[in-house]
């Protein structure tokens, strides 16, 4: 007899519910583009969870057959961890805005980080909160006019991409559904790489977005970085590279590394084999238990 392929296609991650994003939104082609990555990657929409925060972006794992946790506005990473500490056989993603990650949530990326979880967050960062109509996100640049800043900000961005890689993330990505085919590779990637992965999605705001950020802009203006012989392993090359968020849409992996370090949930598993190696057996623990109790 032979065995049965369990093969699954992008249809299959796709839920009842209609996507209530903007029409145009860049959204809808990072929903997509996850579709597709998960068909590549193979694995049924019961063995996935998938964790966001509040937002526009936030939405998307309602989109999707995986199991879903809409959840708290900032808090989709350390939902995710507790979900993959708890299960380290389902495969895990996080989603949702710039400002959900990077402002409320971004007390908890540098913790994600560092402790190496393997889970894959995908960040659409649109430079401006989407759901709450037009204000202000972390990743505005300067002089950006928005319902609270009408005169011009006058903060700094930040620039999640040095962030991340700072902190030390193992797989850092940037990409926009502008390229299709290259985001869905990217997205692939980020799931089959075993630790924390991160990809920036520059995803357009048409409603409240800037001309210069829409889909027409960025596919005139954006750089692949393979085109340009950047080396992902070169993790100096990809700092440099990562300077130049918000002056320049380069659309690649930045860094991989070469050899991914123990994931959180392997360094845990390894410590409760250790330790369970000279513990009591459970009944002689109950037994201790009822004798002093
Ligand atoms: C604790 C808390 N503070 C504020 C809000 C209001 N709020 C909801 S979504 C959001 C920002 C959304 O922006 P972003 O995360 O960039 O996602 P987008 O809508 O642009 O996709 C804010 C401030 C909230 N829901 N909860
Ligand atoms: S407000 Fe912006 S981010 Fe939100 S659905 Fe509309 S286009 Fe997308």
């Amino acid at each position: 007899m032979t065995a049965q392929l369990n093969v699954v296609s992008p249809k299959d991650f796709k839920s009842e519910l209609k996507p209530i994003w903007c029409p145009g939104c860049g959204d809808y082609g990072v929903v997509q583009s996850i579709y597709r990555a998960l068909a590549n990657i193979g694995r049924p929409a019961h063995e996935i969870a998938f964790v966001s925060g509040i937002g526009c972006s936030s939405r998307i794992p309602g989109y999707t057959t995986a199991y879903g946790f809409n959840s708290v506005h900032g808090r989709s990473l350390p939902i995710a961890q507790g979900i993959k500490l708890a299960n380290p056989d389902l495969l895990v993603l996080c989603a949702g805005g710039d400002g959900d990650g990077f402002s409320i949530g971004g007390g908890h990326l540098p913790h994600a980080i560092r402790r190496n979880v393997d889970i894959t967050y995908i960040v659409m960062d649109n430079q401006v909160y989407g759901l709450t109509k037009g204000q202000l996100s972390p990743t505005a640049a300067k002089g950006r006019k928005t319902v609270t800043s009408v005169y011009g900000s006058i903060e700094r961005p930040i620039n999640p991409l040095l962030q991340v890689l700072s902190y030390g993330a193992g797989f850092v990505a940037q990409g926009t559904p502008a390229d299709m085919p290259g985001l869905t590779a990217l997205v692939e990637e980020a799931i089959r790489y075993p630790g924390f992965a991160f990809v920036n999605v520059q995803s357009p705001c048409v409603t409240y977005g800037e001309e210069h950020q829409q889909m027409k802009a960025q596919k005139a203006t954006m750089k692949s970085l393979s085109t340009l012989g950047h080396d992902p392993q070169d993790f100096l090359k990809a700092l440099e590279v990562a300077t130049h968020y918000g002056v320049e849409l380069h659309t690649g992996v930045l860094y991989r590394h070469p050899e991914p370090p123990a994931t959180y949930e392997q360094q845990i598993r390894e410590r409760q084999t250790t330790l369970s190696r000279d513990a009591l057996p459970r009944e002689r623990i109950l037994e201790l238990f009822q004798k002093h109790a």
